[in-house]
């Protein structure tokens, strides 16, 4: 070991041997350094699961390192002298061991990027910040892409990626003829559907220790800690990557956007907080998906739309959140304030939707997509909720949860609080929607069917009066000509009960401070 090591921080969601600041290090002279930190728990009052998720997946990946060879010095979040923050534990690490420079891959937040920025200040080292290499689309490349366009368009991007990475490509062309069959991938549930049962993993001494020192630390925070099944090596994300393509991928498509009260995960791949924390490569898992096709076991339908979530989708929001960012935190473009119901975190309500939306988060940190974007996300934007409350609620909840691909898709895709950058039109739906691509309906105190009054579905008057509420800044969107269309021709009586409908249910909401 040198006298002067260089000191690499490797945070929480960088849990990947390929990681940019440790290519090319020579072993001896490099300190690894972990920290368990209380207030990366505490900014947000993290899902307990989600909490056990990262710090064990952090314990095992530390083990990993060091049989690779490199020395790391793990802090602990029970350590006594353990400071709780990154400053302080790298600022104490840095003296422990003499360092002599510190070196980090870029985070994936821009609030831990402002902390990094003050390293050099607070240990008086210089400090080099590598780019996260494990992004298919490197930043600069999507700034270029962005640069004097008018219109970012998810889609536009997405077939750069296409071609860049050669995946479901026929030379230039994409296989089948068609960039996108969003349009085979809508269909409600059917009568009788029975997913397979996720496939889920029992917590090693590792993590039963981890799992007791957050039920110490935080069992006050939400979320139960009872079914946690989560991957937390690359083992075992691997397991449930092929597990998915070969039991999962081939009906992911066509119930994409389904939702069953008995089914929370469907079809979907649940490699998120695999994904996210580094234990999967997100080439790797999109090449899965691409060979089952190629071997006949998956059809295009169900593939393009998994790989178009991950290339496109995941990589262009993480170009619009550090493109729009520190904007994107306090946007507000349809000027709402309403704070979070209570009922975000009991799931105590008479809406069904919402109430197994909550239940499900409650339980397992996860809600597929449709839950997050039509349930909680389009409540959130027709009752009118304040974003930045909706945004810190959804980091909190959810084990895929960082702020980079958090935000944009609450502030972006689910509030058009960005003014509409992100998606060209309000995902805003009444209860039909709901009803169509879901059981819950059958099983709620409310009729969907009824559109005022006491006992009518509220996502039917909330969805008219987001509509005339927003007039001056939706109207002259081409694509909500045709819903003012309709609110207009609507005589002035009926909308005068339907905007008083929804006003009764906004008043009852109860506002829950404390959290
Ligand atoms: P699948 O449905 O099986 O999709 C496969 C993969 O595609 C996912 O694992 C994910 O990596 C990627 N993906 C799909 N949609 C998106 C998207 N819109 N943005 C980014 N990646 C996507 N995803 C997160 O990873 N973290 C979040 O904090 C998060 N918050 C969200 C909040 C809202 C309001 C909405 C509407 C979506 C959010 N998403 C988030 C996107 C998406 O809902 C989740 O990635 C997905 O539900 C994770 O479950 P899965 O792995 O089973 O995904
Ligand atoms: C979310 C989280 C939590 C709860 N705890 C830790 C921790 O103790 N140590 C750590 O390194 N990272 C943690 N994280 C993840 C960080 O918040 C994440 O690395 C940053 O948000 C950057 O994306
Ligand atoms: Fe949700 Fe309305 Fe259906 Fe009830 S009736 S489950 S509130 S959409």
């Amino acid at each position: 070991m040198t006298d002067t090591p260089v000191l690499v921080p490797i945070l929480g969601d960088q849990l990947s041997p390929a990681l940019s600041s440790l290519a090319g290090r020579d072993p001896r002279a490099t300190v690894v350094l972990m920290m368990e930190v209380a207030d990366e728990a505490t900014y947000v009052r993290h899902h307990q699961a989600k909490i056990v998720l990262i710090l064990a997946a952090m314990r095992h990946f530390a083990d990993d390192l060091r049989g690779q060879g490199w020395r790391v010095d793990y802090v602990r979040l029970d350590d006594p002298d353990n400071t709780g923050s990154f400053t302080g534990e790298v600022a104490r690490a840095a003296l422990r061991h003499g360092a002599g420079a510190i070196a980090v891959t870029e985070p994936g937040e821009w609030r831990v990027r402002q902390m990094i920025d003050t390293w050099g200040d607070a240990t008086g080292l210089p400090v080099q910040i590598v780019p996260d290499t494990r992004f298919v689309c490197a930043l600069p490349d999507f700034f270029a892409w962005a640069a004097g366009r008018g219109e970012l368009r998810m889609e536009w991007f997405y077939r750069q990626m296409r071609r860049q990475t050669g995946l479901l490509m026929d030379g230039d062309q994409p296989v089948g003829g068609r960039w996108n069959f969003d349009a085979d991938n809508r269909a409600g549930p059917p009568p009788v559907l029975t997913p397979p049962a996720p496939l889920t993993f029992a917590p090693d001494a590792t993590t039963q220790a981890v799992i007791a020192l957050v039920r110490d630390r935080f069992g006050h925070h939400f979320g139960s800690l009872d079914h946690f099944g989560w991957p937390v090596t690359r083992a075992e994300a691997q397991a449930l990557l092929d597990h998915f393509i070969a039991h999962r991928l081939a009906d992911f498509g066509r119930w994409q956007d389904a939702m069953l009260a008995d089914h929370a995960t469907m079809f979907h791949a649940l490699i998120a907080p695999a994904l996210n924390l580094g234990l999967l490569d997100p080439l790797d898992a999109c090449r899965a998906a691409e060979a089952a096709y190629h071997a006949g076991q998956a059809p295009p339908a169900a593939v393009e739309g998994f790989i178009r979530q991950i290339i496109g989708w995941r990589e262009y929001v993480r170009g619009m959140y550090w493109l729009t960012m520190p904007g994107l935190a306090d946007a507000n473009a349809l000027d709402a304030t309403r704070p979070l119901p209570e009922f975000w975190w009991t799931g105590d309500t008479p809406m069904a939707c919402v109430a197994q939306t909550v239940r499900d988060t409650r339980d397992r940190a996860y809600a597929h997509h449709i839950q997050r974007l039509m349930v909680m996300g389009n409540f959130a934007l027709i009752a009118g909720l304040h974003p930045p409350a909706v945004a810190d609620w959804f980091l909190a909840v959810y084990a895929d949860a960082y702020e980079w691909v958090e935000l944009p898709n609450v502030a972006g895709m689910a509030l058009h609080a960005d003014g509409g950058r992100l998606a060209s039109k309000p995902y805003a739906a009444s209860g039909a929607y709901i009803n169509r691509m879901s059981d819950y309906c059958r099983g709620c105190a409310y009729d969907v069917k009824a559109k005022t009054g006491p006992g009518a579905c509220p996502f039917n008057a909330l969805y008219w009066h987001f509509i005339d509420r927003n007039e001056s800044r939706l109207a002259r969107n081409p694509r909500m000509a045709q819903v003012y269309a309709t609110w207009r021709r609507m005589s002035a009586d009926k909308r005068a009960e339907t905007l008083a409908s929804a006003d009764a249910f906004l008043a009852s909401l109860m506002p829950n401070p404390s959290k």
